[in-house]
């Protein structure tokens, strides 16, 4: 170890991922409340593992001193919607909301990464009270589909299970028509979004005239 009070050092980032997720679930449950259709299906959050955050130093070439500005993602949500034009809606809400700044974004959604990953970061800056008195962290917001975490989820064990080795090719190649499919899926989804938007309506009015008798 490095002689850094780790703890301490996680603490705001901890906090940051902890508010984030509560703002956003926060939303979706509002806008179920009003009866309007929510871009949100459902907020994960954590905070990275001392061991990738020191990975990602090495790797970006990042010094102790300047991790704070030097990874953005140590504290991160993800945020999981049902159609590719929610995260249109969600990035447009984002810009919006004056308790957090965009910094900028990275659009894995219109440039798939090689490996097939398919999401929408944006790098935000946000303001967290702490017994000290403010300070400003960064933050990662990963905005994708079901279908896009769906894969990612998928692709990010298999990696983990082959770690250093590579992974074998024709896990590889399945995992890339997986992609393929997966943005399909996608697209198809949103060919009958109305048609899907509607029918969900309905069963939720008729669930919840089920619940009150
Ligand atoms: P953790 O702690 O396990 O969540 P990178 O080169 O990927 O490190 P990049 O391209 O700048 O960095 O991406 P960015 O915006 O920093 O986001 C990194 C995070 O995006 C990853 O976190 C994943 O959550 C996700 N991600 C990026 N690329 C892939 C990919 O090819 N497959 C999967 N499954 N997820 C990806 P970590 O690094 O896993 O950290």
């Amino acid at each position: 170890m490095d002689g850094r009070d780790w703890k301490k050092f996680l603490f705001p980032y901890e906090q940051t991922a902890e508010e984030l997720k509560i703002k956003f679930k926060t939303l979706r449950a509002e806008l179920k409340n009003r009866e309007e259709y929510s871009p949100i299906e459902f907020v994960t959050g954590r905070v990275k593992k001392i061991s990738s955050i020191l990975e990602k130093a090495k790797k970006l070439n990042v010094s102790m001193d300047d991790l704070e500005t030097g990874i953005e993602d140590i504290a991160g949500i993800r945020i999981m919607c049902q159609f590719v034009e929610d995260i249109e809606t969600l990035r447009e809400l984002i810009h919006q909301r004056k308790d957090m700044t965009v910094l900028y974004e990275k659009d894995y959604v219109a440039n798939k990464k090689e490996s097939g990953y398919r999401s929408f970061h944006i790098i935000i800056e946000y303001p967290v009270q702490t017994s000290l008195g403010m300070k400003k962290v960064l933050a990662e917001i990963q905005l994708r589909t079901l279908a896009m975490n769906f894969w990612a989820t998928i692709e990010h064990s298999l990696n983990y299970k082959y770690k250093e080795s590579m992974l074998p090719d024709e896990v590889r190649i399945r995992l890339s028509r997986a992609a393929e499919a997966a943005y399909v899926l996608d697209q198809e989804m949103s060919n009958i979004r109305g048609e899907i938007v509607e029918a969900q309506k309905l069963f939720e009015d008729h669930s919840s005239l089920v619940t009150v008798v």
